[in-house]
């Protein structure tokens, strides 16, 4: 069957997959960049390799839906269409920043989104997910929640905590496990028992559960178009795994030398944007032209994006009380 026939995408749709994949890859490029420019410090964890999964899983949920995720974040922030400049800010810690240049790298945040968040503590996004999809249930709203996760995350006893009172409650959530294979330095062979059948954990909780290429957009797409429909309908919650590979080491401090060569090379070639491009391209639905075109366009953003940053100012000193706690503030 031909890409995307199954469930009717376009071309329109599958060359806006590989934009977004390309706009992250090339954000966190400039990233790179601009930290060791010293315009971003602290903690920056790329998330090249996987952005597959943010793009293909976020285009599948409503405008209504909840996203929360972990500290490995600007791809699900520029999936769910958080502004670039004031993504790129935010790593500057600039005052135009989503959280005003406080949160940085690991908490982007955009309600307006419904982008509740990067956390920067291993599955401590978790209950915060379920928290929102119990508010949802609770007001009676059609509105979901997805929550990615690290393949550390599973260890976390807030994972079974959140797991087991989504599917108590029947909450309209679904948990998605990145599995790129490790925790930072730690292979994930090392540290989970099920390793290799993560998706399987959810069977204790009597959770549907799901496995996919974590490194086709297109997959990972049409399972989240058939997982979204049953939570929405009311089935439950789900969890899904999405089997993937992180190329760079866990963050820009990390030179990754713990890793076999061949496997980092295995992973490489299966790299999700060329592979994508190429397949587009062999199926005949874009031409090189047309990826150039897209490219040009990526990069003219980037750029942007970067001017944008390092020309916004600073939160001034007295900006430092503010924002810290608001009263009466509703979702
Ligand atoms: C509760 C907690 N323990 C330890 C850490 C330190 N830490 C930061 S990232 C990380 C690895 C997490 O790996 P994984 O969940 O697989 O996500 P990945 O980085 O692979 O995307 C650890 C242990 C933390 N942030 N929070
Ligand atoms: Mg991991």
């Amino acid at each position: 069957m031909a890409i995307g026939e199954r469930y009717n995408l376009n071309k329109t749709q599958l060359l806006d997959f590989y934009r977004r994949m390309r706009l992250i890859r090339e954000f966190e490029r400039e990233c790179e960049r601009q930290y060791t420019r010293g315009n971003i410090r602290g903690f920056l964890h790329v998330y090249s390799g996987e952005e597959a999964i943010a793009v293909g899983a976020i285009a599948a949920l409503e405008p209504q839906d909840y996203v929360v995720t972990h500290y490995r974040d600007h791809g699900h922030a520029l999936s769910r269409d958080v502004d670039t400049n004031m993504v790129m800010a935010e790593l500057f810690g600039k005052a135009t920043g989503t959280s005003k240049g406080k949160g940085g790298s690991m908490h982007i945040f955009d309600a307006s989104r419904n982008f509740m968040g990067g956390y920067a503590i291993v599955g401590g996004q978790l209950p915060v997910a379920a928290g929102l999809a119990l508010a949802s249930q609770y007001k009676g709203e059609d509105r979901l929640a997805l929550c990615f996760m690290g393949d550390g995350a599973l260890n976390e006893g807030e994972f079974h905590e959140s797991m087991n009172l989504a599917a108590v409650w029947q909450l309209p959530i679904i948990f998605f496990c990145e599995n790129n294979l490790y925790g930072m330095g730690a292979p994930s062979a090392d540290t989970l028992a099920v390793h290799q059948q993560m998706y399987k954990l959810a069977d204790a909780y009597g959770m549907r559960n799901h496995r996919v290429d974590g490194n086709d957009v297109v997959a990972v797409h049409e399972l989240m178009l058939q997982v979204t429909k049953d939570v929405r309908t009311g089935e439950g919650p789900a969890f899904i795994e999405a089997r993937t590979y992180r190329i760079q080491g866990h963050s820009v401090a990390d030179p990754a030398n713990y890793r076999p060569e061949e496997e980092v090379a295995y992973w490489r070639s299966k790299d999700p944007i060329p592979a994508f491009r190429t397949r587009l391209m062999e199926e005949g639905l874009a031409s090189e032209e047309e990826f150039d075109e897209i490219d040009a366009g990526v990069d003219r953003e980037i750029v942007a994006a970067a001017e944008f940053a390092e020309s916004s100012p600073f939160p001034e000193p007295d900006a430092l009380h503010q924002g810290v706690y608001e009263e009466g503030t509703a979702l």
